[in-house]
């Protein structure tokens, strides 16, 4: 899959949430997510309407929001409609497949039924699939596994990784793909077995500074879509800067210069850079 268009890989994708996130990749021509890590519901509503224009998907971290409430919920769905992006809830669930049901479905966020998008770390083991299945399959979302982390020190590397891909592909009716620093395909595939086209989407990505002092590590779009094959940069702090201090104007043309960096690595790698 890492020579394919992100078209051809809509077309024949048989997840309607994978085509759906395919499909804006293509529309817009813009492989970013922002991740929207601010604390205050006018400031998240703020970014979003200024990145807006130049990604694929939005980010967000729900519960960090101090003034949450359900007319948040209705607005980011108006922002979405208004510029043509889906929503993911990086919320990395990672409990028993009855708890993680509740928490995705109910709660205060109600989480399944604005995210179109949702992860969950595989060290539960299957049945943290199975339970958020269970709520969101038949809503049309779609999951992503943490397979790998962007963090210094990670645990989720060698067979641990390898566990997690084949768990995906035995879960590939709700298994969209990856939150992950590299190409997954062929990872623990048996014999004759066939893989599926799992989406790579990819934290951890920033042009200005290699981390943060509080064990991120940073690589860029060119790195990280073109050496390592994945198919979705995410960016939050390289875009938005210091929350406290937001300006539409440079937030908006940090959107559009990750969104270029990551078109143009996209071409490169498909072979279509001029
Ligand atoms: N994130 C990572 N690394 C992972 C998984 N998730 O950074 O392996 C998430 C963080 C944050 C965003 O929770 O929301 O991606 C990265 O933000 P940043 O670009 O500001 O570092």
């Amino acid at each position: 899959f890492y020579t394919k268009t992100y078209a051809q890989r809509a077309e024949a994708h048989p997840s309607p949430a994978a085509k759906q996130l395919l499909e804006t990749i293509e529309r817009k021509k813009s492989n970013l997510c922002v991740s929207v890590d601010v604390t205050r519901k006018a400031d998240f509503l703020a970014v979003i309407d200024f990145v807006g224009p130049f990604v694929c998907l939005v980010k967000t971290h729900i519960d960090i929001i101090e003034d949450f409430d359900h007319d948040l919920v209705e607005q980011l769905q108006v922002l979405s409609k208004k510029h043509d992006f889906l929503i993911f809830e990086d919320r990395k669930f990672a409990d028993i497949g009855n708890t993680v049901s509740l928490q995705y479905s109910s709660g205060v966020h109600k989480i399944a039924s604005w995210s179109h998008i949702t992860n969950a770390h595989p060290v539960p083991g299957p049945s943290v699939i199975t339970g958020l299945a269970s709520v969101g399959k038949p809503l049309g979302r779609g999951l992503l596994l943490l397979a790998e982390m962007s963090t210094k020190g990670s645990l989720a590397v060698g067979s641990y990784t390898e566990e997690a891909v084949k768990m995906a592909r035995a879960n590939k009716d709700f298994v969209i793909g990856f939150i992950a620093q590299r190409r997954m395909d062929g990872v623990g595939l048996a014999d004759g077995e066939e893989d599926a086209d799992f989406l790579i989407l990819t934290p951890g990505v920033g042009l200005d500074t290699k981390g943060d002092g509080m064990g991120q590590q940073y690589r860029t779009p060119r790195q990280v879509i073109v050496e390592s094959g994945c198919d979705v940069i995410i960016v939050g702090r390289g875009i938005y800067g210091n929350p406290k201090a937001l300006d539409r104007d440079s937030v908006r043309s940090q959107a559009e210069r990750y969104m270029k960096e990551g078109w143009n690595a996209y071409l490169e790698r498909i072979g279509k850079n001029n």
